[in-house]
């Protein structure tokens, strides 16, 4: 429909001016709802434009860095006040922008402001340790200095949270930030730095450009001035990102792709495990990297618990996130919905035997959307295409399972290794499978999403790449451990010599 009224043209933040693109160049940002819907332009960055951003940060760096930690909470405390007071808003406009409905939006913005409560509080503690020295008259210590100014880039799936999760941490360290949000996505960040620049946070500290990988977020991972990266997305782009940060010997954090799995053992509450394996499984139309797109079930109770989940999966109403009555909303962009479609022709081919689903929906209130129907396949063999890969999509394998060993091998062999549940009574199957379960993340009686921002998340194997992220582990990326030695012996003293 014709309108007279020009969209909303959103800028980058750069030295804390709202500026355009070099390039000169925006796109749009559209519903994955209702394409009909424009939710504004956005600039398609280039390396100019990220060179000024880099710039900007770097020299904002050299007073940030001597802020007192306290002082810089202070702003934090300020901003999460501003989430919790926007907080219906900005759930809105990430539900237009992203498709998730409204509960799950809500729980994302909860998520940032979690997470920049929990910095802030971190303003008055970020601990070292003080020690004993060997030597007679000698003090000991460590502690943590910031590095730089943070390159991150961040998926469209958590729109704020994600975001939040890199940059709380970097700034309550004494970082600065260059935000390269992903192409989907870029509003929910532009309220973020909106709000953190209301809260008092000085000009160039935080900075925005939005933009594709290739042109905005490939130059940011390469800036020579950029000695942080932290990156969260598919296993794809993150080998890519870890190549170039190589050279540099940057510090690079990757989250990257799961296959994560519910387990149900034979005397699990089988209608708790069916509400986690929904939840899990469909939840953000699967497009988590937590989600629990794998369930493995005891072969003693099998049909049941298949025939449960297929009779709730087909109940779900799928749609527009913004009614209430929608329980799972479309996928992001056609692309994606192309991608879960091939799959479903791969499972097919595999010999899956599917069980509801696994097709498009179109026509009438899906016609301008990107919808798939939430797809259960069963009799899926651990080694299929559908049970190894990522999807990223509302498709769940079920594999029968003899036993818990059993169950523990399908589980651990994929590549992945982020999340991973067991439903069980039995105390002793709960402690051994979270032994051996070799995931970043381990539920008992629970589905596979739900992580809270005060531990640590990340994953194994092609997950990531040894960091974690939130909880004090994101302090530990973006600091570095400074020792210090204080010999007040007014005397040479020699370690491991003298003291013998
Ligand atoms: C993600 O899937 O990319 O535990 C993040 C969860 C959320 C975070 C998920 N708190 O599912």
């Amino acid at each position: 429909m014709a309108t007279a009224v020009a969209p909303r043209m959103f800028k980058n933040f750069i030295n804390g001016e709202w500026v355009e693109s070099r390039s000169g160049k925006a796109y749009e940002n559209r519903n994955p709802a209702n394409t009909d819907e424009l939710i504004g332009l956005f600039v398609s960055s280039n390396s100019e434009d990220v060179d000024a951003a880099v710039d900007a940060a770097t020299e904002a760096y050299k007073t940030w860095r001597l802020v007192p930690a306290p002082k810089r909470a202070e702003i934090l405390f300020r901003a999460a006040e501003l989430l919790v007071q926007r907080k219906e808003d900005f759930s809105k406009d990430m539900t237009r922008e992203m498709g998730k409905v409204l509960a799950e939006t809500r729980g994302d913005v909860q998520e940032a402001i979690d997470m920049t409560y929990y910095m802030a509080g971190e303003g008055r503690r970020l601990f070292g340790q003080t020690t004993p020295s060997e030597l007679p008259n000698k003090f000991a210590m460590s502690v943590r200095q910031s590095i730089g100014a943070c390159g991150m880039i961040t998926p469209w799936n958590f729109p704020m949270a994600i975001p939040s999760w890199k940059m709380m941490p970097a700034l309550i360290s004494g970082n600065t930030v260059v935000l390269k949000p992903a192409e989907d996505t870029p509003l929910s960040s532009y309220h973020l730095v909106q709000v953190l620049t209301e809260a008092g946070v000085p000009r160039g500290v935080v900075n925005l450009v939005s933009g594709d990988g290739p042109n905005a977020g490939a130059p940011l991972s390469q800036h020579k001035d950029v000695p942080v990266v932290s990156f969260t997305g598919s296993t794809a782009v993150g080998r890519i990102i870890a190549q170039a940060c190589a050279p540099d010997f940057k510090h690079c954090s990757l989250e990257m792709g799961g296959k994560n799995i519910i387990i149900v053992m034979e005397d699990a509450n089988l209608d708790l495990a069916v509400d986690g394996a929904v939840w899990g499984g469909f939840g953000t139309t699967g497009q988590r990297c937590t989600a629990a797109s794998r369930v493995a079930v005891h072969k003693d109770v099998y049909k049941e618990f298949v025939d449960r989940l297929v009779d709730r999966v087909k109940s779900l109403k799928v749609g527009d996130g913004l009614d209430a009555s929608t329980d799972m909303g479309p996928c992001i962009n056609e692309q994606q919905l192309k991608t879960v479609m091939s799959y479903v022709e791969i499972g097919k081919n595999e010999g899956a035997k599917l069980l509801t689903g696994g097709n498009r929906l179109d026509g009438g209130m899906y016609a301008k959307g990107w919808f798939h129907a939430p797809t259960v396949f069963g009799d899926c063999s651990p080694k299929m295409r559908i049970a190894q890969e990522e999807i990223f999509g509302p498709v769940v394998s079920v594999i029968p399972i003899e036993s818990l060993e059993h169950a523990v091998d399908v589980a651990n062999g994929v590549p992945y290794g982020l999340s991973a549940s067991i439903y069980t009574r039995n105390v002793n199957r709960a402690f051994q499978a979270t032994r051996d379960l070799y995931t970043g993340i381990v539920y008992v009686n629970a589905p596979t999403i739900g992580a809270e921002t005060h531990l640590p998340f990340g994953g194994t194997k092609q997950t990531g790449n040894g960091h974690r992220e939130a909880a004090i582990a994101a302090i530990d990326f973006f600091t570095e451990w400074k020792t210090i030695y204080i010999d007040y012996s007014d005397k040479l003293q020699r370690a491991q010599i003298d003291n013998v």
